[in-house]
């Protein structure tokens, strides 16, 4: 339902999104039964005719029934509505599925970095390459991100993946995501991390395999030189991004 307004692209997308519809329905009925008694017993037992309006304490059996067996009933509701969050968030943030590619994500102000390996497939080589505000991957393939703050508190936010984690000065967070459809979708902070907050936006490419290779030599090589320009320049890109934007 909630794809009509917002792409799912990771495979849990659509658990959260039912979470949420649970969550929505569960609470919407209540909130329209209640609103509807209290406004159905204002009109019931207001002044009328020349009789005062009634005062009920609801302390006879017979009317403090109208409160208790409500009360089991959105017990239960409660305990269906934790069952089922508990469920989700252990599948998404207990559980981390073997990683097929890792990704570093480092959030400063006011930019994301990344940095994932290169055609060699192993992390912190020459080839590595690291980007701003840009992040690349495979289609159909589970990522696992390390995830750090240069300064102050960030949320790495995908809304397509229905993805927010917080990242924390002095913390290393890990977890994961696998995207399962093609397109460029919105990479978001999430916490207010200063003025420059808002400006604080990147984005996903999701690519097919063979464009993703293309693009990994296309960013890797020549290896070894461009690792050094591209790390001398890390600093200076994050400043470039913020003014681009
Ligand atoms: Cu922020």
């Amino acid at each position: 339902m909630q794809e009509r307004y917002l792409t799912a692209a990771s495979t849990y997308a659509h658990s959260i999104d039912h979470l949420f519809i649970l969550i929505a329905v569960i609470v919407g009925v209540w909130l329209i039964l209640a609103e509807g008694m209290m406004f159905a017993l204002i009109f019931k037992f207001r002044a009328k005719n020349g009789r005062p309006t009634q005062y009920i304490t609801g302390e006879e059996p017979h009317l403090k029934r109208w409160i208790s067996i409500p009360h089991y009933i959105i017990i239960a509701c409660d305990i269906v509505i934790l069952a089922a969050a508990i469920t989700v968030w252990y599948n998404i943030k207990q559980v981390m599925p073997a990683a097929d590619e890792t990704v570093r994500v480092i959030g400063q102000q006011w930019a994301w970095s990344f940095q994932q390996a290169g055609p060699d497939g192993v992390m912190d080589t020459a080839d590595d390459i690291r980007s701003v505000g840009e992040l690349h991957v495979k289609v159909n393939t589970t990522y696992h991100f390390d995830l750090m703050s240069r300064d102050v508190v960030h949320s790495f936010a995908i809304p397509a993946f229905r993805l927010k984690q917080d990242a924390l000065p002095g913390r290393t967070i890990s977890g994961w995501f696998r995207p399962n459809r093609l397109g460029t979708y919105d990479i978001q902070c999430t916490q207010m991390c200063g003025v420059g907050h808002a400006m604080m936006a990147g984005r996903i490419i999701v690519e097919t395999p063979q464009d993703h290779a293309a693009w990994l030599m296309r960013n890797a090589s020549p290896a070894a030189a461009g690792q050094q320009n591209l790390t001398a320049s890390t600093d200076g890109m994050a400043t470039m991004a913020e003014v681009g934007r």
